[in-house]
Order: structure tokens, then C-alpha cells, then sequence
């Protein structure tokens, strides 16, 4: 059982190697592979000592200039899978997202096809320290994209996710095309349509450790539109379009 977990970073210099160290102690044999877009505070470098330091464990993807989350995704997810991943994690690298939620929610996939590490399902949590307007924000986000899209998941707009590999194969990766908070939305929905099983593990979500938030305000308020575009565009989509259930094209 091959597990990568994807590690999209962008000036995360102070926080890669101890992410790196979390992941590599819990008890699962896993492999990271970071998705660097030239971070000026040098986290690509970080990345190629861990590589060096602990060979075969650690992976760089250094795609050289900020290209957004869901690119650097939907990158991070076609390498993982072409090296034959089984799972595939996806996680910020601030540590919002608590490495030891994973054994838990990896072991969940034995039943569904995707489990989303959740704030807001029952047991969730987000950190106090949040102020009010990140609150309302966050729970305005998720409520709208839930209402006009009809997403059962509580949490759309998690990005802490354990995706099986047939999953991913499944979603289509061409068809997602949002880069901002949006994406997670999108994959969400998509993987909904599709009808494939989701599960919500609670978590306790934390205030990014050290260094700052990448994502502007033009990035958020890009998103309100963008959730139209998505539903506009998948709308149609049932089980039956479920890419690995396509039979191929006869040659004869
Ligand atoms: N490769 C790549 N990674 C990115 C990009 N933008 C953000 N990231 C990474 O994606 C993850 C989520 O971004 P954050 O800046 O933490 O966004 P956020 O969680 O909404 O903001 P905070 O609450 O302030 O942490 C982090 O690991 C970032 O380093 C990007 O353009 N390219
Ligand atoms: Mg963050």
C-alpha cells in the first residue's frame, strides 16, 4: 500500500522540516512530495536537504513561480498517482492540519472514497484564536457554496482530504479547473456527483503555526462567482461519468 501525502507550499520555510518530521513519525509508511512554487524563503532548499537526509521518503516538485493551490494540486495528484500511490493525502504545510488525524482518517478509506477532515461536522472544531470576521467568513464560504451548489458535506471547503487512488482516477482531474479556495469546492462537489462515499472526520482546525496566509482578498471574493461557474459546469455530472467506469474506445 503506496500512501503520498501532498504537501503544496509557498513560503513555508519555517515550517516544511517539522511537517516533514510529523508525517515521517506517525505509524504509517508514507511518502511526502512537496509542491514548491519557488518560495523566495528558500523552502525548496529545505525540501532538497530532507531529500537528501532521508532518501526515497521525500519528493520536490519545484515548479518556480506562484501558480495557485489548485494547480499545484492537481500537479501534486498526477505525480503521486503516475509513481502508483494508493492514497494520496492532501494537507496544508502550516500545520492547520494535525498530521495524527491521519491514521484514523487512512483507515476510514477501507469504507469510503473519500474522507474529508471536517470543522464542521459533529466533534469538529476551529481555533479560538480566530477573529470573529475569519469566523463568519469561513462559515459564510462554506454555507453559500453548500446552498447553491446542494453539497451534503458540511465542510466544502476543507482542504485536509485522504483520496483513494480509483477516486482520484474517477474525479477526472481535467475536469477541475479552479485554482483559488474554490478548488476544494469543486473537487468536493465533483467526487459528490460522481456519487462517490464520503466520509467527515472531525478535527480540531489550528491557526497556521508560523509565517503568513497567501491568500489575498481578490482571491477570496474570486471565489463567490467562481462556485456559479462550477456548479454551471457539472452540473450534469452522475455516477455513469465516472472516468475509470468508461469502457475504452474499441479499436476494431
Ligand atoms: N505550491 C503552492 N502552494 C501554495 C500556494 N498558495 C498557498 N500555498 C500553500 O497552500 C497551503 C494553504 O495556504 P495558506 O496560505 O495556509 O492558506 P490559508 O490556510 O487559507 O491561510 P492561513 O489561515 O493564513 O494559513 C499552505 O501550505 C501554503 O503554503 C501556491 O500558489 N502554490
Ligand atoms: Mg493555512
Amino acid at each position: 500500500m503506496k500512501l503520498t501525502v501532498v504537501l503544496p507550499t509557498y513560503n513555508e520555510a519555517r515550517n516544511l522540516r517539522e511537517m516533514a518530521e510529523a508525517l515521517w513519525a506517525l505509524p504509517l509508511n508514507l511518502d511526502v512530495l512537496v509542491v514548491d512554487d519557488g518560495s523566495p524563503d528558500g523552502t525548496g532548499a529545505i525540501a532538497e536537504a530532507l531529500m537528501r537526509e532521508q532518501p526515497g521518503r521525500l519528493s520536490l516538485l519545484q515548479r518556480g513561480a506562484k501558480r495557485g493551490l489548485g494547480t499545484a494540486y492537481i500537479e501534486g495528484f498526477h505525480m503521486a498517482l503516475d509513481r502508483g500511490a494508493d492514497i494520496v493525502i492532501q494537507m496544508d504545510a502550516d500545520f492547520s492540519h494535525a498530521p495524527h488525524y491521519l491514521p484514523d482518517m487512512v483507515s476510514q478509506l477501507t469504507n469510503y472514497d473519500l474522507v474529508v477532515g471536517s470543522r464542521y461536522t459533529p466533534g469538529g472544531s476551529l481555533d479560538p484564536r480566530w477573529e470573529l470576521g475569519r469566523v463568519m467568513l469561513s462559515a459564510w464560504a462554506n454555507l453559500y457554496a453548500r446552498t447553491l451548489l446542494g453539497i451534503q458535506v458540511r465542510d466544502a471547503t476543507a482542504g485536509f482530504k485522504a483520496w483513494r487512488a480509483e477516486t482520484l482516477h474517477g474525479l477526472g482531474l481535467g475536469r477541475i479547473r479552479s485554482n483559488g479556495y474554490v478548488f476544494q469546492v469543486e473537487c468536493a462537489y465533483v467526487a459528490e456527483r460522481l456519487g462517490y462515499r464520503i466520509h467527515e472526520h472531525p478535527i480540531h482546525f489550528e491557526d497556521r503555526r508560523i509565517g503568513q496566509s497567501k491568500m489575498s482578498m481578490a482571491v477570496k471574493f474570486e471565489s463567490a462567482w467562481r462556485v456559479w461557474q462550477v456548479g454551471l459546469q457539472h452540473r450534469n455530472l452522475t455516477p455513469a461519468h465516472r472516468l475509470s467506469t468508461i469502457a475504452p474506445v474499441s479499436s476494431a
